[in-house]
């Protein structure tokens, strides 16, 4: 079989969307931080339609680890498929934005002098939460970080995306070139304002011109994003080359739903992302709590629990009445409360993801969501937390969701089984449960010591600790399966 390229663009299988547009005839006006499945299925798509209109905007992308994106788009001109799969079957269309990847540490200074061209007024970022180095629970930077370590001992070759960005805005500085605005698109709470945060507090620790330059002159964009992107499998990849017609190595599966809040905060120049769906607010804020909360909340405590009770995937954990009534109950009774969103219908929006949670077409394990945790759980679930302890209310289904993520860094399933736990915090977290044994309120008592992640407020507060450690008694007990119907018979 032929390899997707654009010479063989005209023989795909002719119900393949197509770019509108020459590729070889844009010019790269982003540079884009991540070129992962979630950018490639969501960002590059609204630029792939804005490239019809506008030819100046093509990103350049760059994969701070690892070479496997490059090397398996760059046969294939940087060409790939997007597939979107729902209940009525899949399209595909190959989208032709990005137009070059760079492998930071393979080549920084190559990387460095894409961010520096003066044509580039936008660095986009989605590096998950992890890749900006900063502590989850208070959200400033973490200089003991081993990558921040490093790239401060030679911070004009960085590969942090923190360290990138300041030697970055640094170089254009210094050549008196505007600076590039800052669009973090990753699921962080106040993205804009954490990453300026993050990437001042790093140049500080370098010079504190370059610290008061990017404190004061250089625009962070906030933005919500939101499309559900599950890792590309092999059998995913078989299928939509011979839907496609040719051979594509590393195709994005995705759902019809997409969505892109975007804050207005672009000095130095911005396509325009509203004529191409994205919707230009002057506060982004509200859009990414509520849909931290209610998506992203509901997503990590199915993928506990789906995966502890033997779930493969998000919809057949949802297939099961009392997982969907429990998830239903917790965006209703505990997350809706804390939120305020202008114009927003939150009924509306909680059964429209209860829907897409239950895509059967959309095979997105509960194990590849449940990564991270120590990340997450700040922004996903202890916010709210926080909000409803305040407010003097109920927090039973939260402290569920939060137990699950306790009794899954254990590092063992109800069979005894070992869980592939990835996490930065991995082997701390199994090293606190092995101490701690299955006692529950010494087990709870241990993690909710962990201050990266719940701080210091929530180990104290009874309202918390107390239906966090009855919910992991119950999940010690009972399982997993057994304590959701308990929890889901109090929603009903
Ligand atoms: C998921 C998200 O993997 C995860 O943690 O919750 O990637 C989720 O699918 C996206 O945020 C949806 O927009």
């Amino acid at each position: 079989m032929k390899r997707l390229s654009l010479q063989t663009l005209p023989d795909l299988a002719p119900q393949v969307r197509r770019p509108a547009y020459d590729p070889r005839a844009t010019t790269t006006g982003i540079v884009h931080l991540g070129v992962g499945a979630f950018h490639r299925a969501h960002q590059a798509v609204y630029l792939d339609d804005l490239l019809a209109g506008d030819p100046q905007w093509a990103i350049a992308g760059a994969s701070l680890r690892r070479a496997d994106m490059r090397d398996a788009l760059a046969a294939q001109d940087n060409l790939f498929t997007v597939a979107v799969r729902s209940g009525e079957g899949t399209t595909l269309r190959v989208v032709g934005s990005l137009r070059a990847i760079h492998v930071a540490p393979e080549n920084p200074e190559a990387l460095l002098a894409a961010m520096c061209d003066p044509a580039v007024r936008i660095v986009s970022l989605t590096v998950t939460e992890k890749g900006y180095c900063h502590d989850p629970a208070t959200g400033d930077l973490d200089p003991a970080h081993p990558d921040i370590a490093a790239d401060l001992t030679r911070p004009r070759a960085p590969t942090s995306s923190p360290g990138l960005l300041a030697e970055a805005l640094r170089r254009r500085r210094e050549a008196g070139i505007v600076p590039f605005t800052v669009m973090p698109c990753d699921n962080l709470p106040e993205n804009g304002p954490t990453v300026h945060r993050i990437v001042s507090q790093y140049a500080a620790l370098i010079d504190g011109g370059l610290a008061r330059f990017v404190e004061n002159d250089v625009a962070f964009a906030g933005t919500m994003v939101d499309r559900i992107v599950p890792a590309t499998s092999e059998a995913d990849i078989a299928e939509v080359s011979a839907q496609l017609g040719a051979e594509d190595a590393w195709p994005v599966m995705t759902e019809p739903f997409t969505q892109w809040v975007i804050e207005d905060r672009f000095p130095t120049g911005r396509p325009d992302f509203a004529s191409v769906g994205a919707e230009m607010v002057a506060d982004v804020e509200p859009f990414e709590r509520m849909k931290l909360r209610m998506l992203n909340g509901s997503h990590s405590t199915l993928a506990y629990l789906g995966y502890l009770a033997g779930y493969e995937t998000v919809s057949q954990t949802m297939a099961d009445a009392h997982f969907e009534r429990l998830i239903r109950g917790l965006m209703t009774e505990e997350v809706m409360p804390t939120l305020t969103v202008p114009g927003a219908d939150l009924g509306a929006y909680r059964d429209a993801l209860i829907r897409r949670f239950n895509n059967p077409a959309l095979k997105h394990r509960t194990w590849q969501i449940a990564m991270d945790g120590s990340q997450k759980l700040p922004q996903r679930l202890l916010g709210t937390v926080r909000d409803r302890l305040a407010a003097g209310a109920p927090v039973d289904r939260l402290a569920l969701g939060v137990a699950a993520w306790m009794r899954y860094v254990t590092g063992t399933d109800e069979k005894g089984t070992a869980i592939d736990v990835r996490d930065p915090m991995a082997d701390r977290l199994k090293a606190i449960g092995a101490a701690a044994g299955r006692d529950a309120p010494r087990l709870a008592a241990a993690y909710l010591g962990v201050e990266e992640i719940f701080g210091r407020d929530l180990a104290e507060h009874q309202g918390f600790v107390r239906p966090v450690t009855a919910a992991l008694a119950a999940l010690l007990d009972r399982g997993a399966a057994a304590t959701v119907s308990d929890y889901g018979r109090v929603a009903a």
